[in-house]
């Protein structure tokens, strides 16, 4: 089983080692890591490639021209993560918010799963701590809405930390995915439903980033909001019939 970890970043510089390192340590065999980077001013995307000097197997990045945000740069990663031979794929952050640890528990819940998404809204799933309760309440309020709005039932419908089998994002097909930043999470967790695929969710807990700066503001977080009732229109129609098979 090979396995291949999709890491968009901008801006990363204090952690994309860091991040790197984590996750050279797992015990997952045949791991591989293919960075995003979105020509990031801080001089993330040669800190990649000074690495991948030292562990050509291990890591690999994708340049590109400018910042399109998450969606567009997904969408790259996963198309290229497509043309390699990865049998998985999993999608995190660069910031350990995802913390790497919860990999091959992930990981092993594919067997039985289509896709995996590591959740703050199950079970002992939470949010940071130092997050005041109003802060919790929106995300979780938000999160309640999508979830009605599209008629899905994963309740952490933004969740950025997935693991795929390669049949399910091949099916979903990511290139008609229309949205950026969460709405893109929210559009590939109702497409994966809609198309009939077995999501599951484990409890994480999510922390906030120590290093690096937030790209997230408050026009944002409303622009996804707003796309929410887009995507369940464009997509209302759409049977498991519709996988991509290829
Ligand atoms: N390639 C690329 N990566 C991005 C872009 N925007 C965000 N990212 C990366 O996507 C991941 C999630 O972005 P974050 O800024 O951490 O978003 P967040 O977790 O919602 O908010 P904060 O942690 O508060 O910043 C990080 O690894 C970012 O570096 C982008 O436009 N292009
Ligand atoms: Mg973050």
């Amino acid at each position: 089983m090979k396995t291949l970890i999709v890491i968009p970043t901008y801006n990363e510089a204090a952690n994309i080692i860091g991040m790197l390192d984590a996750l050279r340590k797992l015990a997952v065999p045949a791991l591989r890591v293919l960075v995003v980077d979105d020509n990031s001013p801080d001089g993330t995307g040669q800190l990649v490639e000074d690495y991948k000097l030292l562990y050509q197997d291990f890591v690999s990045v994708l340049h590109r021209k400018e910042k399109t945000g998450l969606g567009g740069a997904y969408v790259a990663g996963f198309t290229e993560a497509l043309k390699s031979d990865a049998d998985q794929i999993v999608q995190m952050d660069a910031d350990f918010s995802h913390s790497p640890d919860y990999i091959p528990g992930m990981l092993a819940k594919l067997a039985d799963y289509d896709v995996v998404i590591g959740s703050r809204y199950v079970g002992d799933g939470e949010l940071d701590e130092t997050w005041s309760w109003w802060r919790v309440f929106l995300s979780w309020f938000a999160n309640q809405v999508t979830q009605k709005v599209l008629g899905i039932t994963v309740k952490d419908t933004t969740a950025g930390f997935k693991a795929w089998r390669r049949a399910t994002l091949q099916g979903v097909n990511v290139q008609r995915v229309k949205s950026n930043s969460y709405a893109f999470q929210v559009e590939m967790a109702c497409l994966t439903e809609r198309l009939g695929y077995t999501p599951v969710e484990v409890p994480i807990y999510f922390q906030d980033r120590e290093e690096g700066e937030s790209k997230v503001d408050v026009n944002t977080i409303m622009a996804s909001a707003m796309q929410v009732f887009q995507i369940a229109n464009r997509w209302r129609r759409i049977t498991p019939a519709d996988r991509a098979t290829s």
